[in-house]
């Protein structure tokens, strides 16, 4: 799936990065991510988060679903190809990508701008991430959803097998990061925490950072529009759902970057 919208961000960067860019263009940047599926172009918050960036910074690519994470360099997706590299974990991907393609959405952010952005991100990835996880995995009632739709490319007769598998190997992940170990109720007011916090930063404005995305609307995109816009039951998605200026900037982004 070519992408050429959201070329606007590097519209204005100077006639050589023009160039770099249209040349690059020429070697295919492949894209590895997990399925699709409940109206998402990936059902994988940090497949989503890439593809959200390369929107915001204007960078053609080329997406491929993978069944699984195992063929990836390192072990998850998104992971991408190009130019004989195989490159894995979405924060590496985006640093080589802006090296590579000379376009970076954060250039305008000063460096205490950059600072939050980073602790947002981490705050997303490294713990609100994780109460989707659980979400998904761990609540009865999503399970089977779960099982058709984030495993849903491997064959039906293989997935009866690997899934209560893959699902055994997620409880552990969860109690070893130390989420795991909270009952449903802490878990599920953890997150709702993280969404208030996304909230209120955002507030009023059109992005995370002011008025242009930049990379950490990316990150949010990936990790809220899998939170609010899946047909799993939770108490965070229903705060989300809640906050009209967290509703908005969803759809803004939507409209903007995957009209
Ligand atoms: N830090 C990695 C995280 C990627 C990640 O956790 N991907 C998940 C899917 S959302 C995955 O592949 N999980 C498979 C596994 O843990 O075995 C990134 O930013 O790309």
């Amino acid at each position: 799936m070519p992408a050429t919208q959201g070329l606007s961000l590097c519209d204005n960067v100077s006639r050589r990065k023009e160039r770099t860019r249209e040349v690059t263009a020429l070697s295919k940047l492949i894209v590895h991510q997990i399925p699709g599926g409940w109206g998402l172009p990936s059902v994988g918050p940090f497949s989503l988060k890439l593809e959200a960036y390369l929107r915001i910074a204007g960078i053609p690519y080329e997406a491929v679903v993978d069944a699984t994470p195992f063929k990836g360099p390192k072990g998850k997706l998104p992971w991408i190809e190009h130019e004989g590299k195989k490159i894995g974990d979405s924060g590496f991907i985006i640093e080589y990508l802006e090296q590579r393609f000379g376009c970076d959405p954060d250039a305008g952010l000063s460096a205490d701008e950059r600072a939050i952005a980073l602790s947002m991100r981490r705050l997303i990835e490294e713990n609100l991430y994780w109460t989707l996880v659980y979400d998904r995995w761990m609540v009865e009632e999503n399970w089977p959803m779960t099982r058709n739709t984030v495993l849903g490319e491997i064959p039906a007769l293989v997935r009866q097998v690997i899934a209560p598998i893959a699902r055994r190997g997620v409880r552990r992940q969860l109690e070893a990061q130390g989420l795991g170990n909270h009952s449903r109720e802490e878990i599920h007011a953890i997150g709702i925490r993280d969404i208030a916090a996304i909230a209120d930063f955002l507030a009023n404005k059109q992005y995370l950072m002011g008025e242009t995305a930049t990379e950490i609307d990316a990150v949010a995109y990936g990790m809220l529009a899998n939170i609010m816009q899946v047909p799993l039951m939770s108490p965070i998605k229903d705060d989300a759902l809640r906050r009209k200026n967290l509703v908005d900037y969803i759809a803004r982004i939507q409209w903007r970057y995957f009209a």
